[in-house]
């Protein structure tokens, strides 16, 4: 009974280690200009708390960065620098964090400064989760963002 009770628990290990935000397009859609970018990203564990990434947890982007913007600078908690994927045709962009071991995540923040125009900003994106990194679950849709400059924006799953 009780080894039952504990293989139960570890095959529902609770939290995923992967999180992904999954960019459809841009603010400016098609339209020049086409960047897409991400000042800064927080995967929370309740609404309004803590950030789970640290400047060390591991960010993979599809696409290229735009040089002196790397992916590492969304996660650096340094407000004033950028992600800038340089990409012609925004869309379906895929942005993987790596938690280093499962997570539960309630709520995604994004900012935007007031640098980036709003055009570069996601305008409809998900959430995903994965246990292994390679397959992912959608957790939260989200569409039609627009974007005040120097401003946080809080998405709850
Ligand atoms: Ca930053």
């Amino acid at each position: 009974m009780l080894a039952n009770a504990l293989i139960r628990a570890a095959s529902q290990q609770s939290g995923y280690r992967y999180w992904s935000l999954l960019i459809a397009e841009n603010v400016g859609g098609y339209a020049f200009p086409t960047y897409l970018a991400l000042p800064e990203v927080e995967l929370r564990g309740a609404p309004g708390g803590g950030d789970l990434t640290t400047p060390s947890t591991p960010v993979t982007c599809t696409g290229s960065a735009l040089s002196g913007h790397p992916v590492s600078a969304m996660v650096d908690n340094n407000l004033s620098t950028s992600y800038i994927n340089p990409v012609n045709s925004p869309r379906d962009v895929r942005v993987v964090f790596d938690l280093g071991s499962p997570k539960e995540v309630a709520a995604v923040a994004i900012y935007r400064d007031a640098f980036t125009p709003n055009e570069q900003m996601p305008k409809t994106f998900t959430l995903d989760a994965s246990r292994d990194g390679v397959t992912f679950e959608t957790k939260g849709s989200f569409t039609n963002i627009d974007w005040p400059d120097n401003t946080w924006k809080q998405f709850i799953l």
